[in-house]
C-alpha cells in the first residue's frame, strides 16, 4: 500500500516537472518586454473583464489598458465591458476561459461572489490578475496578483485633511456620498474616512448614501441631502464625479461649493483639478487609474517564471490648493 502511494506521487511529481518546463518553453518572456509566445510566434491573449463606464477614472483606467494591449504589443486583448453588472462579468470570464486565454484581467465590481468563477480560471490554469478594486479577504488563494490602491489609506488622507482644515476641537457636520455598494473602493474609503473622523468628536456624518459613483446620482443625492437639512458643513465624496455632481446641487440651492460647504473626493480626474482652481472642490485624494503597464509586466513577469507580489501598489498623492493648480497642466486623465 505504501509503496503503491510513493510511486504514485513520484510519477506525479515528474509530471509536474515535466509540465512546468513545457509552461516555461511555451510562454517566455521575449527581450526587450514584448510577450510573444515563442514557441508559435503568436500574441499572449489577455481577457479583461471590465465593470462599465460610471466615471472619468474608469474611462481612464480602460484607455491605459486598450493602449498597453493595443496591437503591436506582444498581446490580443478581449475586452469586455460588463455594464454595471456581475453577471455580465462572470459571463465574460466564463468565455475567457473556454477561449483558452493566457491571462483574465478583472475589476470586480463587488467584493463578494467570486470565489466560483475564480477556482474555474485556477482549475484551467490561467492566472487572474485583479485590478483597482479587490475581493473578499480569504480569497487570495484564487488569483495571483491585485494591482491597485489603498483604499483605507486614501479614505483616511482626506479626513486627516479635513481635521487639519477645520483645527481640532471644532464641530463639523458631514454628509457622505457612497460608492457602489458592496465594492472594495466604497467600503474602504468609508472605512478611512469614517475611522478616522472619530478623533474628534465634534465632526459628526450626519447622512451617508450611495451616489454608485457617478456624477448624475451624485446631485441627485446631494439635492436631497440638502432639501433636509440646512447645517450641512462638508460632503466628503468616494470618487470626483459625485463631487462634481454635489458641487451642482448645491450651487442650484444657492449656496457656494469650498467655501459654505467644503467639497472633498478622491481620484484626482482632470475635472477635479479644474474644480479646485474655480474654488469649488476642496481636496481630491489621487487614485491611480493607469494601471495598463502594471498589469503588463505583472503578466511578463508571471509568464518568466517570477514570484509576484499580492498586492502591488500603486503610487498616490493629495491635491488641494495651489499644488493642484500648478499640477494641472501635467495630468494626464
Ligand atoms: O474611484 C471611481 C470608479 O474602483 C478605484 O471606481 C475605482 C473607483 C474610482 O468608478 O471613480
Amino acid at each position: 500500500m505504501k509503496k503503491t502511494k510513493r510511486t504514485l506521487l513520484t510519477i506525479l511529481m515528474m509530471a509536474l516537472v515535466v509540465s512546468i518546463f513545457a509552461g516555461c518553453a511555451k510562454n517566455d518572456a521575449a527581450p526587450g518586454g514584448t510577450t510573444t509566445d515563442t514557441a508559435t510566434g503568436k500574441d499572449l491573449v489577455l481577457g479583461f473583464a471590465q465593470i462599465g463606464m460610471e466615471s472619468g477614472w474608469r474611462g481612464a483606467e480602460t484607455d491605459s489598458i486598450k493602449e498597453t494591449f493595443a496591437p503591436g504589443s506582444g498581446f490580443e486583448l478581449k475586452f469586455s465591458d460588463g455594464q454595471q453588472k456581475q453577471e455580465n462579468q462572470i459571463k465574460a470570464i466564463r468565455t475567457f476561459i473556454a477561449q483558452k486565454v493566457d491571462a483574465i484581467g478583472l475589476a470586480p465590481i463587488v467584493e463578494s461572489g467570486w470565489e466560483t468563477v475564480l477556482q474555474e480560471a485556477k482549475d484551467a490554469g490561467i492566472p487572474v490578475f485583479l485590478l483597482d478594486r479587490g475581493i473578499t479577504a480569504g480569497n487570495e488563494d484564487l488569483y495571483t496578483s491585485f494591482i491597485g490602491s489603498d483604499f483605507i489609506a486614501e479614505g483616511e488622507n482626506v479626513a486627516k485633511w479635513l481635521i487639519n482644515e477645520v483645527g481640532t476641537g471644532k464641530t463639523a457636520n458631514i454628509v457622505e456620498l457612497e460608492g457602489t455598494v458592496g465594492a472594495s473602493a466604497a467600503n474602504d474609503r468609508k472605512k478611512g474616512f469614517d475611522d478616522a473622523i472619530k478623533a474628534e468628536p465634534g465632526f459628526k456624518i450626519t447622512k451617508s448614501q450611495t451616489a454608485e459613483f457617478t456624477l448624475a446620482k451624485g446631485k441627485e443625492v446631494m439635492e436631497s441631502f440638502l432639501k433636509a437639512d440646512k447645517t450641512i458643513d462638508v460632503v466628503y465624496a468616494h470618487n470626483d464625479d459625485m463631487a462634481l455632481g454635489a458641487i451642482q446641487a448645491i450651487e442650484e440651492a444657492g449656496l457656494k461649493p469650498g467655501t459654505d460647504i467644503l467639497v472633498l473626493s478622491i481620484d484626482g480626474v482632470k475635472g477635479a483639478f479644474e474644480a479646485i482652481k474655480e474654488g469649488k472642490l476642496n481636496v481630491t485624494q489621487e487614485c491611480n487609474p493607469l494601471l495598463g503597464p502594471q498589469l503588463k509586466q505583472a503578466i511578463l513577469d508571471v509568464k518568466a517564471g517570477k514570484a509576484l507580489d499580492k498586492w502591488i501598489k500603486s503610487d498616490e498623492d493629495i491635491y488641494f490648493g495651489q499644488k493642484a493648480i500648478d499640477a494641472l497642466p501635467d495630468r494626464k486623465y
